[in-house]
């Protein structure tokens, strides 16, 4: 059984997708974030950058104890070498998946959340960083979509770097982006979105207070909802 450390970010879809696509058992763990249950010593010595999602395999390949992994990219690497599904087991693939795993935790990620930050979320408004980090997603967008030009997925099959990209490429709008500009991206996204296992992990945020820009816009994109 894997206990899974969790609130609906896009970082926690990324693990859920994963969970969902390899069929695994778990159990979901809400770590309530804005109401600091993150900083709690328990969830600490899981998790000690204080971040969501993180989890605990009391069934490891190795046969040991217990074993705690935080940071998404590293929970999709351990999951996929565990189950030997979603990233090729040696080679060039395995690289390929890889470095693009690499990028979404180095680059695309961290930028679209400081644009989410200092568009949406924060109480003062610095139109530099606003634009540093629209710029730079734009940016990003477009090395994603120049990859996926000719491609199904991002390298060679459906892999643990499709689950990691897309949920920063889904709320496109809220980042100031265009899908319009990068076709072979949309065309992928819509990829993504017809996949169940990835409709049942974003059905979750109807167990959870997800604000209402955000859930409308997921029930519209993923889970087919015309009404919202
Ligand atoms: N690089 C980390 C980022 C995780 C992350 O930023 N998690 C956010 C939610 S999406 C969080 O837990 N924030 C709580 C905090 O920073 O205190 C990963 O990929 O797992």
């Amino acid at each position: 059984m894997i206990d899974l450390y969790y609130w609906p970010t896009p970082n926690g879809h990324k693990v859920t997708i994963f969970l969902e696509e390899a069929g695994l058992d778990y159990s979901v763990h809400p770590v309530r974030i804005s109401e600091g249950e993150q900083f709690e010593p328990a969830f600490l010595k899981i998790s000690p950058n204080n971040k969501i999602p993180a989890l605990v395999d009391h069934e490891p390949a190795d046969g040991g104890e217990a074993l705690a992994v935080f940071e998404s990219a590293a929970i999709l690497e351990y999951l996929a070498d565990k189950t030997g599904c979603f990233l090729a087991r040696e080679g060039r693939l395995r690289y390929e998946a890889l470095q693009w795993l690499h990028w979404q935790g180095a680059g695309l990620s961290p930028i679209a959340g400081q644009n989410f930050h200092f568009a949406r979320a924060a109480e003062e408004r610095i139109p530099y960083a606003i634009d540093r980090f629209v710029d730079e997603t734009r940016r990003l967008f477009g090395v994603l979509d120049h990859q996926l030009e000719g491609r199904d997925w991002i390298a060679g099959d459906y892999s643990i770097a499709d689950m990691a990209c897309y949920p920063w490429i889904l709320p496109w709008e809220m980042l100031g982006q265009d899908l319009d500009e990068f076709p072979a991206l949309e065309v992928w996204f819509q990829r993504m979105c017809a996949r169940p296992p990835v409709q049942r992990a974003y059905g979750r945020i109807e167990d959870y207070p997800v604000p209402e820009p955000m859930a409308r816009m997921i029930r519209r994109k993923v889970l087919g909802n015309t009404e919202s």
